[in-house]
C-alpha cells in the first residue's frame, strides 16, 4: 500500500506548524511520520524523531487511557474462544441482552471508549448485514430483528461514551474468504455498513489473524481499500493494530514497555513496504526497542504508532461460565494499570458479556473496585506546583513542593505530545530529613509515566531530566500515595511445606531448617503485602543442603528482573529436583547492598508423592 492519505496530508503540513516557543527556537513539526534525509547524523534524526507528533485524533485517543472492549458473539453461546464459523445462527439467543448496562457499568469505572466485536473470525455478525445470512438476522433473539450493533451505539450516546468495532478481517464463515477480490469486496460493504448506519465510530479495530480460505487460496487483504474506506467514511477514527494510528503493544497480558516510544521506528503491518522496512531493521511489534538512539541511527523513516495493552479481565477473551471464579484481581487489574497507562499505552481492558447478555456481578463487582481504588489513589494531589509548563534538557532539574503530612509512592510525569516526545532518561529524588534521596528512576516519560517508588515521607520532590530529545515539555509533575494492595495469590499456590517445621538458622543470608529432608522443585520469593520495598531482594543465589554445613547452589536466572515494578510472587523453578533439608536465599537489593528478607516470604514446591496404591480388599483377593 502506498503511504495512506494521512501521510500524504502529514507531508503536505510538513514545515506548516511551526510555534514560538519561549525559551526554544522556532520548531518545526512533522505530523503523524517522517523520512529521514539521506545520510543524516544520528544528531539529526533525534532532532527531528523529538518533533515528530500525533494528529488530532491520535492525540484524543492517548488522553482516553482507558477503553474497553466487549468481546460477545456466538463463542458466547458455544463456550469456545474462536469459532470456525459453522456454528448454526440458532444457537445466538441471549436472554436479557441490555447494552446499557454494559456501558453504564464501563461509564462509571472510568472507561472513555467501548469497542465491540462486531464480527469475530467466526464470521457471525451483530448487527443484520445485507452481506451474509449469517447474523443475528438469522437468529431467535427479537425474532431475527435485533441489531446488537445498534443497541450499544445507542446506549454510547445515552452515556456520552465513545464507541468503537472490531470487524474481524479472518472470516471462517464467508464463502469468498480466501477469493482475494470478491472476499475484499465482501469485507468492504460489511464495514461501510458499519461506518455509516451507526453515528461517530472512533476506533476500528483489525487484527492480523489470517488462515487458508475453504478454497485453499489466502486471502490478499487490500489494506489500502478498507484503509480508505475509513478515510472517506469516518476520518476522525483511529484505525488499530492493522492500521497506522494504533499499535498493538506485542502480547494480550497487559504488559506494556517501561521504555515505550510513540514515536517509534516500527512500519504498520498495513504497509507493503513493512515487512521489508521490519526485517532490515531486526524489529517487530514484540520487539522491547522501537524507539531508542540505536534503532533511530539505522532507520528511514519514523511513524508516530502509539501503542494499545488489550488484555482480559478474564483468562479468556469470551465469556465462559468456568471463568466466573478467575475475575483479575483488583491488585492485578491496578498492575496492568501501571504498566499500561503509567507506561505511555492506552489500556484495551476486555469484558465479556454472558449468555444472558449482561456483564456478570463478578465483573462489575471487580470494574467498581478497581475505579474505586484509582479514584481514592488519584483523589489528593501531594504535588502543589507541579502544573506550569516545565521546558528543560539533559541535566537540568526542577524542585517541586510537597503537601505535609502524607506519604508518597506514585509519582506522575507528563510531556507535552503536542511537542513529541521527548525524554530519554530521568530520576526523581525526594528532600527526606533535610536530605536528598533518589527515590527511582525511568527512561521514557510520554503522554503519561506513573512511576511507582517505595513509600516515603519528604518534603520536596525534585525531578532530574537525564537525557532528554532537544528540550522536553514536562506539563504535569504529580505524587500521590495510593494504598498497597496485597496480593491475592494464595500461599498455597507457592509453597507446600508446612511452615512450624521451619527453623531460621542465619538471618544474613536467610537461612532455613525445612526440618525434613524434601525434594524440592522450584521457590518462591513473594515480597510482604506485595509491596515494593529499597531493600527488597533483586540479585541472588540459592542454596540447598542436607546438613548446613556443605551447601551446593542450585542453577536459577540468578535476578528478581522487574521486581520492583511488579512485586508479585516470583517463583523459581529448578532444572532438576534438588534433595534438601535446609536452603539459603543469599540477596542483593537493587543497590547492590545486603537484602533484607524474611522466611514468611519465602515458599518452596516440593514434590508431593503420588498416592499409594489401595489395598485391595480380602475378599477380592
Ligand atoms: C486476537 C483474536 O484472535 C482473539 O480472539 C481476540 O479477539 C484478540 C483481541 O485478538 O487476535
Amino acid at each position: 500500500m502506498k503511504t495512506g492519505n494521512k501521510i500524504s496530508i502529514a507531508a503536505l503540513l510538513f514545515a506548516a506548524l511551526t510555534l514560538q516557543g519561549c525559551s526554544q527556537r522556532n520548531e518545526t513539526y512533522f505530523t503523524k511520520h517522517l523520512d529521514f534525509p539521506e545520510g543524516a547524523t544520528l544528531e539529526e534524526k533525534v532532532d527531528m524523531a523529538a518533533r515528530l507528533v500525533p494528529t488530532p485524533q491520535q492525540m484524543e485517543w492517548q488522553q482516553m487511557e482507558l477503553t474497553a472492549f466487549l468481546h460477545f458473539g456466538i463463542n458466547t453461546f458455544t463456550d469456545r474462544e474462536w469459532g470456525d464459523g459453522s456454528e448454526d445462527p440458532a444457537l445466538f439467543n441471549p436472554t436479557e441482552l441490555d447494552a446499557e448496562q454494559w456501558v453504564r457499568s464501563l461509564k462509571e469505572a472510568g472507561f472513555r471508549m467501548v469497542i465491540l466485536t462486531a464480527k469475530h473470525h467466526d464470521g457471525f455478525c451483530l448487527w443484520p448485514t445485507k452481506t451474509t445470512k449469517h447474523s443475528v438476522a438469522s437468529s431467535p433473539w427479537k425474532d431475527g430483528k435485533g441489531d446488537v450493533v445498534k443497541e450499544l451505539r445507542d446506549a454510547c450516546t445515552k452515556y456520552d461514551m465513545k464507541f468503537g468495532v472490531y470487524l474481524s478481517p479472518w472470516d471462517r464463515n464467508a464463502e469468498s474468504y480466501g477469493d482475494s477480490p470478491r472476499y475484499n469486496q465482501f469485507f468492504i460493504d460489511q464495514l461501510t455498513e458499519l461506518l455509516t448506519n451507526y453515528g461517530e465510530v472512533h476506533e476500528v479495530w483489525f487484527d492480523g489473524a489470517n488462515a487458508e480460505g475453504p478454497n485453499g487460496k489466502k486471502q490478499i487483504y487490500d489494506w489500502d481499500a478498507f484503509y480508505k474506506t475509513i478515510q472517506t467514511l469516518q476520518p476522525k477514527a483511529v484505525m488499530a493494530i492493522m492500521g497506522d494510528d494504533v499499535r498493538w503493544v506485542g502480547n494480550e497480558k497487559g504488559l506494556g514497555r517501561e521504555t515505550e516510544w510513540s514515536a517509534t521506528v516500527l512500519a504498520p503491518g498495513i504497509y507493503t513496504r513493512s515487512d521489508s522496512v521490519n526485517t532490515a531493521l531486526g524489529v517487530g511489534s514484540t520487539s522491547t526497542d522501537l524507539g531508542s538512539r540505536e534503532v533511530l541511527a539505522k532507520a528511514n523513516e519514523l511513524f508516530w504508532y502509539p501503542s494499545e495493552v488489550d488484555v482480559s479481565i478474564r483468562p479468556g477473551w469470551f465469556y465462559h461460565d468456568n471463568q466466573n471464579d478467575q475475575v483479575k484481581s483488583l491488585k492485578h487489574l491496578m498492575d496492568i494499570y501501571y504498566q499500561s497507562v503509567g507506561y505511555n499505552s492506552v489500556l484495551l481492558l476486555n469484558i465479556p458479556p454472558d449468555r444472558r447478555g449482561l456483564i456478570h456481578e463478578n465483573d462489575v463487582k471487580r470494574l467498581k473496585e478497581f475505579a474505586d481504588y484509582r479514584n481514592r489513589a488519584f483523589a489528593d494531589n501531594l504535588v502543589t506546583d507541579g502544573q506550569t509548563l516545565w521546558t528543560a534538557g539533559s541535566g537540568e532539574s526542577r524542585e517541586y513542593t510537597l503537601k505535609e503530612g502524607s506519604p508518597i509512592n506514585l509519582v506522575v510525569l507528563q510531556e507535552d505530545i503536542a511537542k513529541g516526545q521527548r525524554v530519554e532518561e530521568f530520576e526523581v529524588e525526594g528532600l527526606v530529613d533535610g536530605q536528598w534521596k533518589s527515590l527511582g528512576k525511568g527512561t521514557t516519560v510520554g503522554y503519561k509515566r506513573i512511576l511507582r517508588i517505595p513509600e516515603t515521607n519528604a518534603t520536596q520532590l525534585r525531578v532530574k531530566l537525564l537525557s532528554t530529545r532537544l528540550k522536553a515539555n514536562i506539563n504535569n509533575v504529580a505524587a500521590y500515595y495510593a494504598a498497597p494492595l496485597a496480593e491475592t495469590q494464595d500461599e498455597a499456590q507457592w509453597n507446600n511445606v508446612p511452615r512450624e517445621s521451619w527453623k531460621v538458622t542465619a538471618q544474613q543470608p536467610l537461612t532455613i531448617d525445612l526440618g525434613d529432608m524434601v525434594l524440592l522443585k522450584a521457590f518462591t520469593y513473594a515480597p510482604a503485602n506485595g509491596e515494593a520495598k529499597p531493600t527488597m531482594a533483586f540479585k541472588y543465589t540459592f542454596s540447598t543442603s542436607m546438613d548446613g554445613k556443605q551447601w551446593t547452589e542450585v542453577s536459577t536466572p540468578g535476578e528478581f528482573s522487574n521486581i520492583m515494578h511488579n512485586p508479585v510472587p516470583q517463583t523459581v523453578a529448578f532444572e532438576k529436583q534438588v534433595r534438601a533439608r535446609f536452603i539459603k536465599l543469599d540477596a542483593t537489593t537493587t543497590d547492590g547492598k545486603p537484602a533484607q528478607v524474611s522466611a514468611e516470604e519465602i515458599g518452596v514446591t516440593r514434590l508431593v508423592p503420588p498416592p499409594a496404591p489401595k489395598l485391595k480388599s480380602a475378599e477380592n483377593r
